[in-house]
Order: C-alpha cells, then structure tokens, then sequence
C-alpha cells in the first residue's frame, strides 16, 4: 500500500474483502490510535503538565504506579468503550475485567492492553510504549468474564504497540504482515511508512538485565557466556549488548535490525512464586504475534508463547523473543 497513506485508509483497506467485514475493526484500531495520540501528546510535555512522578497507588502486582500509568489507563478507557467496537477491557492497571457501564453499546473484540509499558523510565526520558492485544468478543455477551479474556496469543486477531520515541511510532499486525505507522503532529495522523517488516534471522545483539546474572538458570548462563566469549569464543563472532528496560523499545530495535530479547525465568522469580517478570496477556502474547508475524520467533525457552493456554489475566511468563537463529539456538539449550 502506498506510503504515506493514513492508519484509517490503511485498515479499510485491510479489511476490503474480508468475509462480514462491518467496518467494527477500523473503528476500534482508530480508537486505539485516538488514546495513543493523547498518551504521546502528555509523554511528550511531561513536567510541563506535572505528569511525571509517582501515583499515590500500587497496580495489582504491588507496583507503585507512576501518574502516567494512570492517566493512560484511564485515556485508553475513554477512548475505547463510548463507540460500540469492544465488550470489555482489560488492563495491567485494572485488577479486574473493565466492564463497560450499561449506556454503552457493546462491540465484536475484546482489548488487552498495557497502557504505559517500561514507566520506570518516563521520569528519565527514555521511550515508554503503549501494548495493545486484540480478541474477537464471544457473541452475544454483554459482560464479558475473565474466561472470555483467557485465549491463547494464537486467538489474537491483531496485535500492537505504539513507541514514544523521538518519533512516535504506532506498529501493527493484523496476521498479514507487520506495518508502521509514523504520527505526523502537523496533523495528528499516523501514516504509513514501512509495510511488511522483517526481522533478520541472524544478529550478534543481545538484550537481558545482566544484573540477574547469578539467578539464570544454565541454559541462559550458557548462551549468554557464548555471546559475551566474542569471535575467540564458539560462537566465532562478537556481539553487542543493550538494555532498555522498556520492552517497546527493545521489540521496535528488533524489528529494526535483528536481535534476541530475553527475560528468562530465575531463581529469584521462582523464590516470589513467579514464572517470569513479564505477563502473558498484554505483553508477551502482542509481542509474540508481532515477531512472529515479522519472521521471528518467541518462546518461553520451552514452548511457544502464542500456544500457552492462559489460566490467570495478569499471569507472568518467561518470554525469549526476535531473530529466529537465536531464539532457536536459545531454546534448543533448555531442551539439552
Ligand atoms: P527490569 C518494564 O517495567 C518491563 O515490564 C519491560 O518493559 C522491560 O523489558 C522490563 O520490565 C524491565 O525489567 O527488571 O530490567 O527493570
């Protein structure tokens, strides 16, 4: 499609010819745009608008919440449940399942989302990010149930993130492909400029928070020892490390120019009853589709991501994602 085109022409586009195709879709993913649009806009003047900080609140997972992850959660409500495109929300931020109140007109999907991703780094100025996951809502159910939500990222009907950046970048698959949309502030509108995305088989980068070194488990401590022993060492070649600590960003390098990201599961982790530090419904899982779909791969280091069977809507996962080789490499390790 031609470059330059908006994110609405885009999706009407899309979804020209695909069977009972209402227009529902394009709806709900401007509406998305909308609550990206308003979240860049107080990213992007921070201070100027006492945004920064600390909340006065913890999220479910005893977080201290930043007012940003706040203020996004509740841009991303306004935003989504007036039009009629969902039938419920869900949110890092949210304990429970958004209901709509009982004025608003139900919709075909369901949102899972994580509002502000990587806010630790908002009062440094480093990219944050906004990660959306979508699912059709079952017919006919007006409230949806957390059992609703809890489908495996192989049900996703689209997946996305939008990256506060030097520019802001809103990145999409819908299972065709993955598409980036640039937002043009003259005038408010995301337009298209790369279309089918691919993520290098191949890299010598790697990303992990090196500090949980003593925690790994051996196949991590393994491969990690072979990116960091250089060309002396069996892997014949030197690689280069990064750390964000906003997986947005870490995900958007990937796409970029190749790359593995890991946030394994640790001895530390398990020691607080947790699988990993990442969760699976609005992190992992629109994260997983979206390398997937650019030809890369994501994996807990044992199985595929998309294929977990959720049990719990805030649950944590191991997640070991970006070039192909290297995930592979990575999770052939845990299988030794
Ligand atoms: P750590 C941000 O809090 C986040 O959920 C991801 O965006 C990021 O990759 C990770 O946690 C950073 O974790 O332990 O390095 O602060």
């Amino acid at each position: 499609m031609r470059i330059g085109t908006t994110l609405t022409n885009y999706t009407i586009n899309k979804q020209k010819g695909i069977q009972g195709a209402s227009g529902t879709f394009t709806g709900l993913l401007n509406d998305i745009a909308v609550a990206c649009k308003r979240i860049a806009d107080l990213v992007n003047k921070g201070d100027l608008v006492g945004v920064l900080g600390a909340a006065e609140s913890e999220n479910v997972q005893g977080e201290q919440q930043k007012k940003l992850d706040v203020i996004s959660n509740e841009l991303m409500i306004e935003a989504l449940q007036h039009n009629g495109h969902i039938a419920g929300l869900a949110s890092e931020e949210m304990d429970d399942i958004h209901q709509l109140p009982d004025h608003c007109q139900r919709g075909n999907y369901l949102v899972l989302c994580d509002p502000l991703d990587g806010s630790s780094n908002i009062d440094v100025n480093v990219s944050v990010g906004t990660i959306f996951s979508i699912l059709k809502a079952p017919d006919g159910v007006r409230n949806p149930t957390q059992a609703d939500f809890l489908k495996p990222g192989t049900a996703q009907v689209a997946a996305g993130y939008c990256l506060y950046g030097p520019a802001t970048i809103l990145v999409l698959t819908t299972g065709d492909g993955v598409s980036m949309f640039t937002l043009n502030r003259d005038f408010g509108e995301f337009l298209l400029t790369r279309e089918n995305v691919r993520i290098p088989e191949e890299t010598a980068e790697f990303a992990i928070n090196m500090s949980n070194r003593r925690h790994w488990e051996p196949p991590v401590e393994r491969y990690i020892a072979e990116c960091l022993a250089g060309k002396e060492g069996q892997r014949g070649k030197d690689f280069n490390m990064r750390w964000v600590a906003s997986m947005v960003a870490e995900v958007h390098r990937i796409l970029t120019r190749g790359g593995i990201f890991m946030y394994p599961g640790d001895a530390k982790l398990s020691a607080a009853g947790k699988a990993g530090k990442l969760r699976l419904m609005y992190e992992a899982n629109p994260m997983a589709m979206i390398v997937e779909q650019a030809g890369g791969a994501a994996t807990t280091g044992r199985q595929r991501i998309l294929e977990l069977e959720p049990q719990e809507i805030h649950q944590r996962v191991p997640v070991i994602l970006g070039s192909r080789a290297e995930v592979e490499r990575v999770t052939s390790y845990h299988g030794e």
